[in-house]
């Protein structure tokens, strides 16, 4: 067992559009804003209690952080709950179960009402914020967006921790083909660096996100995220400008989950079993090169 290397994520109180573009934007390097929400009605609104106001009888999908299996898709609910008693349960404590990718306009678009795009150099896509919920225990296993967006992540009402790896680590983390997360048996709390020897050299960031508080995670960065107490999140999103991106972003969304779903379907358990194989041997001899 191990620990990786992370450097804390830098925090800034406020920033320019000039000075977000040419120091993180530019370099694609991670930042912490800490009252990039501050003149958002949000900021004093936004809570438990008023998410649960608004609730209604809307049923929601709950995840878990196990793997799926056989031929399950590669990201299916465990069950489905009131969004109202979803809520009662992240309120009342530890829970593995999350909302994840919860569509703003479509579920609440009252919301919309309570923020603002932050004029910060990114063009934002408008159409898409989503929220996540999760309380103790919830875990987000490490992955990063198939969309390729560089993304501004903000986090209400609790506390969570945060930790981020740049594309160029891709290669240490045994990555599954096909896919956009890792070996899912690898613990990323506790890595276990004799049985993964490459994630000895993977370098990456860290923070702990308060209510209010915006992170901006660069285009393909992997995030591992852990809830520390019930609390939830949003995710604004602006698409890449650079065309070789573009491309990957196509290829992952037109055609990559659309033939995972369809090999899985046709191959279940062996399809995962062989592509899990091959990290393992492609992410080894990485490291002996
Ligand atoms: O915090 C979460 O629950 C997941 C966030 C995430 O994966 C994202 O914003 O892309």
């Amino acid at each position: 067992m191990g620990e990786f290397k992370l450097k804390t994520i830098e925090r800034v109180k406020s920033i320019s559009k000039e000075d977000f573009i040419k120091n993180y934007y530019k370099k694609q390097k991670p930042v912490l804003i800490e009252n990039l929400t501050n003149d958002w009605p949000a900021k004093t609104k936004w809570n438990l209690d008023y998410i649960q106001s608004l609730a209604g009888d809307q049923v929601v999908p709950l995840y878990n952080s196990k793997p799926t299996k056989g031929t399950q898709k590669s990201a299916e609910p465990v069950e489905h709950m009131k969004l109202y008693e979803y809520i009662e349960l992240i309120k009342a404590g530890p829970t593995e179960l999350r909302i994840f990718f919860f569509d703003l306009m479509k579920k609440m678009p009252i919301l919309a009402k309570d923020f603002t795009y932050p004029d910060i150099g990114l063009k934002f896509f408008k159409r898409l914020p989503v929220m996540f919920f999760g309380s103790k225990d919830s875990k987000v296993l490490a992955h990063y967006d198939m969309d390729l967006a560089d993304l501004m992540h903000f986090h209400f009402h609790g506390k969570k921790s945060v930790t981020l790896f740049s594309p160029d680590q891709t290669k240490y983390l045994y990555k599954i083909p096909y896919a956009v997360h890792n070996l899912e048996s690898i613990d990323m709390a506790n890595p276990d660096f004799e049985k993964y020897p490459a994630l000895k050299k993977v370098e990456g960031f860290y923070t702990e996100m308060n209510h209010g508080e915006a992170l901006y995670m660069p285009s393909g960065y992997w995030h591992y995220i852990e809830y520390l107490n019930g609390s939830f999140s949003m995710t604004l999103r602006a698409f890449t400008k650079k065309p070789k991106t573009a491309l990957r972003m196509l290829y992952n969304v037109a055609f990559m989950r659309h033939f995972e779903n369809v090999m899985r379907k046709m191959r279940g358990q062996k399809w995962i079993d062989y592509k899990e194989t091959l990290a393992i041997k492609k992410t080894n001899k990485s490291i002996k090169n």
